[in-house]
């Protein structure tokens, strides 16, 4: 028998106990989180969350930037439900495939831009990316160029927590624990103008962000290089909104070195950009794309690698057996959800009203927040937003113990039913995409209290 004391939980107190002692918590400080107390979520119902003391909070992170739909739609957890009943689980290897991962699969070719018809499934995001990554290799291989290894990314990219999505992302805190990245990942400038770009425009400053590429190409040698992959949007790494000219000079180089351009699209696809990809948003042409988070708006875990022709017709036709695949590639019960969530997003319009209705007056009133003395700048693109506070807007000067004036902000945050998330001293936000405009005004409401709460800490004004 084991000497393991029992805890029988009731109250806050009893979970938070419960919860230091047996539950490590991703991306936390244990101790620090032990000593204070995690704040335990019970339930939610459209765009707000309550906590075990029964505090309504108003999620302006979608959960993890995925629960795209809102929460409480019912028919997602009927489809689960009836999923379940008819076949909870069936794998897609040894010449095996089932309904529900077809039809998604089928639904995907008619979602996402014209050169990709072919979808590989994971569970998350993060396996999305080494999947990719291995394809990327597996294509150039099968091309008779096994040198092609190297993939370039961008400094403070994220692209996942798996050894190799942890490297594929820019993160320097995330490479200083591990050894990581692995061989053959190097990273150049992100596209970040409020920081980057004192003395330039942002469309010079664009094109010169993405002109590192081609150097760094050049610099490896062309003949190394297998892909470039990039968020459209940096979301992690605190909403960086690149200038308009960033993009499509990246699809220039891209095409002139004739490497590989991976979007990953785990926080911009379904809908979060105010079309369905953010590549349909920049106008570029992915030869892959990660999926995840909004593919299900987070109801069941799902993720998956869109393959475009130009690598799958070379996989298919010279490629044998790809040796890779997850137990869970492709689960009928996340795929059926997935398929209910994208029936909802297209019978609902929920992306042409995101583009036409709620990002418009979303961007419009986070904008307003810009004449607050603790805010350097409001940026984003449909519902994404970020807020830069800086100890001097004018001269842009960030805080000198640069993260700490954030962590204030989103303590204020939480104590005053908001969750927004801090990078550094920026303010995200990634509201549901059903926000109504009443949802987007208690937004800002609390966003500015919550600035003025921190400014007085702080002792600013
Ligand atoms: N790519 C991008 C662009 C992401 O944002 C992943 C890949 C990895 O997906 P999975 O499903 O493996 O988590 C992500 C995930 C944060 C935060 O703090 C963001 C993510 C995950 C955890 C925390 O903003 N994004």
């Amino acid at each position: 028998m084991s000497a393991k004391p029992k805890i029988t939980a009731r109250g806050t107190r009893d979970w938070q106990e419960l919860d230091s002692r047996h539950y490590l918590h991703p991306f936390t400080d244990f101790r620090a989180l032990a000593a204070e107390g995690a704040r335990i979520i019970t339930r939610a119902e459209g765009v707000h969350l309550y906590d075990s003391e029964g505090q309504k909070i108003l999620d302006a992170m979608s959960g993890l930037w995925c629960v795209n739909i809102g929460y409480g739609r019912h028919e997602l957890a009927d489809v689960a439900a009836r999923q379940m009943k008819e076949l909870p689980y069936y794998n897609s290897f040894f010449k095996s495939s089932h309904t529900p991962a077809i039809e998604l699969a089928q639904l995907l070719d008619e979602l996402t831009p014209p050169q990709f018809h072919r979808v590989f499934f994971t569970q998350s995001g993060s396996e999305a990316n080494d999947t990719i990554l291995r394809m990327a290799r597996r294509y150039w291989e099968l091309l008779g160029q096994p040198q092609r290894k190297v993939v370039i990314s961008r400094v403070n990219a994220y692209h996942g927590s798996t050894v190799a999505a942890a490297s594929l992302g820019g993160m320097a805190f995330m490479h200083a624990q591990g050894g990581l990245p692995i061989p053959d990942i190097v990273h150049i400038e992100q596209p970040y103008w409020y920081e980057n770009g004192i003395d330039v425009s942002p469309q010079k400053y664009g094109l010169r962000a993405a002109r590192r590429l081609a150097e760094k190409i050049e610099e490896l040698g062309p003949e190394r290089v297998a892909a470039f992959i990039g968020e459209p949007v940096q979301g992690a790494g605190g909403v960086i909104v690149p200038p308009s000219t960033y993009w499509p000079e990246i699809q220039r180089i891209c095409r002139e070195y004739g490497i590989l351009l991976i979007a990953d699209e785990v926080i911009c696809g379904f809908g979060r950009t105010g079309q369905w990809f953010g590549s349909d948003y920049y106008g570029i042409e992915p030869d892959f794309m990660t999926i995840a988070k909004g593919l299900t708006s987070g109801y069941q875990p799902l993720g998956g690698a869109m393959v475009s022709d130009r690598v799958a017709d070379v996989l298919i036709e010279k490629g044998g057996e790809f040796a890779h695949g997850f137990t869970w590639s492709g689960h009928p019960v996340c795929c059926a959800v997935a398929i209910e969530n994208i029936n909802i997003m297209r019978r609902e319009k929920i992306v042409e009203r995101t583009r036409e209705e709620t990002a418009p007056y979303f961007q419009k009133r986070i904008r307003e927040l810009a004449d607050h003395k603790l805010v350097g700048e409001v940026r984003g693109i449909g519902m994404l937003g970020a807020i830069e506070l800086v100890a001097h807007k004018g001269s842009r000067t960030f805080f000198r113990n640069r993260g700490a004036v954030g962590l204030v902000c989103r303590e204020h945050c939480f104590r005053n039913g908001l969750i927004m998330r801090a990078v550094r001293d920026t303010m995200i936000m990634a509201p549901p995409l059903v926000m109504t405009k009443e949802n987007v005004d208690e937004l800002v409401t609390k966003a500015r209290l919550c600035l003025d709460l921190t400014a007085r800490e702080i002792g600013v004004g």
